[in-house]
Formats: C-alpha cells, structure tokens, sequence
C-alpha cells in the first residue's frame, strides 16, 4: 500500500503512465453506444474513451475511428466483444488505424494477442475470474479489468467486493475495477481493494457526449436500487439490464422448457439496438449497472470524471 494514496490516485498512477492519461477512469466500451463522440468526450476530459466495435463491421468501426481522431488529440481505445460476428475483421481493422490500445470483452482473446502485440497495441482484456486474469497476464495483457457482477450488460458471476482483491493478489499488472462504480465513493473503495484504476459505465449513459435515445438516459436517471435484473442465465450468457418489458417477457420464455437455446439467441438480437437507437420500451434491452440508482443527473463527461475524483481524493486523504 502506497503511503499517500491519493498521489497514487492522479498523474504519476502506474495506470495513468500506461495510457498517457490524467485520470485513471477508463470508460465502457458498450455496445450500439460508446461512438466517437462519447469517447472524445471522455478522452478530453482526461479519461480514456472507449469506441465499442460491438456493433460495426470493419469498415463502421474504421469511420468511428477516424471520426474520433478528428474529435481529439487525447488517447482513446477501442472494445473489442469477443462474441461479435465481426471480430476477424475489426481485430485487424484497429492495427491498420493505428489504435494504441484496446479492451476485449465477453471472452478469451488469445487468438489475437500476438498480431495486436506485435503492433505495439496495448491490451486490457475484461476478465471475471482470478484464472482468466492469470491467463491474461501471461499471454501478453498490459493491464486489466476485473469486472463484478454488480455491471450492466455481459457479466461474470463475482461480485466486485470479492472479485478486485483476489485478482489483485494474482496478477502483477496495473488493475482496473469495474462493476457497480459511479461515484468518488465506488473510487475509494476499489482502490481500497486493490486496484488503481475504475471503468465506468452506467454513469456515462447520461453523459451529455452520449447520443442514446433520451427514454434510456429517462431510465436510468428514474431508477432505484432494485431496477435491474439478470437475464441469459439458461444460455450461459448472462446480462443485466434495467426491468422492462422486453425483460419480462425474455424471463418467461427463458423459463419455458419448451422453447430452444436457438430461439433464445435470436430473441435478444437487435435489442441492444431497439434501446439506444429507438429507445424503444416493448422491443429495447436497457443493458445498465446495479448502480443506476445513484444515477440522478445529466452532465458533461468531464463533470463527471472531475466530481468523481475530487470525491475520491477527499475521501483518500
Ligand atoms: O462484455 C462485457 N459486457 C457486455 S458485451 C455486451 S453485447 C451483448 N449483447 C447481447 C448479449 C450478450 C452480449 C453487453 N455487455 N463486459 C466484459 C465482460 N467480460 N464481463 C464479463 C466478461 C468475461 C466473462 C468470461 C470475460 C471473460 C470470460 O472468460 C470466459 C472465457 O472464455 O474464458
């Protein structure tokens, strides 16, 4: 444990060194939402924005790319989902863009990590397991992402609590935390935890920067501490998203013996999209963290970082 923790905390962080940032606040690579403009917006404000490939084939997240270069000249990221259909070709369209650093999601990303090494990317692969984060690690991992199950969308099962020590006691690389942070006092404690950095996700929906269809910012901004629930489990690929009708109605059927694992898969495509393009409540999946309820008001990414960290450090110090 560092002696003065809240120096750890800002420029001179082994986490902020890595990525050439001020703060060590790495913002989610969510799907169908994090764009260029929301992660300009976080990356100017000192963070490391986050674009999500998730949802683009090569040649979308190439534009996104180019688009967010011209909109900073900060670094930012770009999320890799390792379940996407376009994975091949966008793991080798953020090399030939130059991308400084990438984060993988919702996987093993081990096939690609030698040609991503080799062009000097640096790697924070999202892990939910100590075994996972070892593997990571000695396959090349430059940082990581230990990610409790309080998280919006794709989740492990840990919680944060007992998931950020026991991976920070097992790896050697700088550690962020992720999963139900969304304030100076969610800071606090993960570093308290052991690791030296957050990612945050849930409170930059409502970033001013984020572009998603005002009903889900509405959603997130009206909900309580219970508004969130867990669904996928049957298929093995669990996803918190805010109640909803579409989450109801996945619940039941999921339940149905008689309904197959094939149907089920299709049912949540297109969901994603429905929320933060359309914000539409039947057809939409409102994919948020537990920590929803402590969302109340829309601001500036960097309103955001800057309350969240002179929070933290008042806390710290
Ligand atoms: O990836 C996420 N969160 C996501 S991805 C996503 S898109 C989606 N849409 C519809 C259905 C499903 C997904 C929405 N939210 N977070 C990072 C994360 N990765 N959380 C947990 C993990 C994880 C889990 C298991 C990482 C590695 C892992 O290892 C398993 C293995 O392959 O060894």
């Amino acid at each position: 444990m560092p002696k003065n923790i809240s120096e750890k905390m800002f420029k001179n962080n082994a986490f902020c060194e890595l990525l050439g940032i001020e703060y060590p606040i790495i913002q989610g690579g969510m799907a169908w939402i994090s764009d260029a403009e929301l992660a300009a917006g976080v990356s100017n404000a000192g963070g490391l924005g986050l674009i999500a490939a998730m949802s683009s084939n090569g040649e979308q997240l190439r534009a996104e790319i180019q688009k967010c270069k011209k909109l900073t000249d900060k670094p930012f990221g770009v999320n890799i989902m390792l379940m996407s259909p376009f994975c091949d070709e966008v793991a080798k369209v953020v090399i030939e863009e130059g991308v400084k650093v990438l984060t993988t999601g919702a996987g093993n990303p081990a096939k690609y990590m030698p040609m991503w090494l080799e062009a000097g990317i640096k790697v924070i692969p999202v892990t939910a397991s100590v075994a996972h984060a070892k593997l990571m690690q000695r396959a090349g991992a430059s940082a990581l992402i230990a990610e409790g199950q309080e998280a919006g969308g794709h989740i492990g099962e840990l919680t944060t609590m007992a998931l950020i020590p026991q991976v920070a006691d097992a790896v050697t690389v700088p550690l962020a935390a992720a999963g139900g942070i969304a304030d100076g006092r969610g800071i606090a404690a993960v570093f308290m935890l052991g690791a030296e950095a957050v990612q945050v996700g849930t409170r930059f929906l409502v970033a001013k920067e984020c572009g998603i269809h005002q009903n889900y910012k509405d959603f997130v901004l009206k909900a309580n501490d219970v508004a969130t629930t867990v669904t996928g489990r049957r298929t093995g690929h669990p996803v918190r998203s805010l109640k909803s009708e579409f989450s109801r109605s996945f619940s039941k059927i999921e339940n149905d013996p008689n309904v197959t694992d094939e149907e089920i898969g299709k049912l949540g495509s297109g969901a994603l999209r429905a929320a933060a393009k359309d914000g539409d409540k039947l057809k939409g999946s409102f994919m948020a963290g537990q920590i929803a309820g402590l969302v109340n008001k829309e601001q500036t990414a960097k309103d955001i970082i800057e309350e969240m960290f002179s929070k933290a450090k008042e806390l710290l110090s």
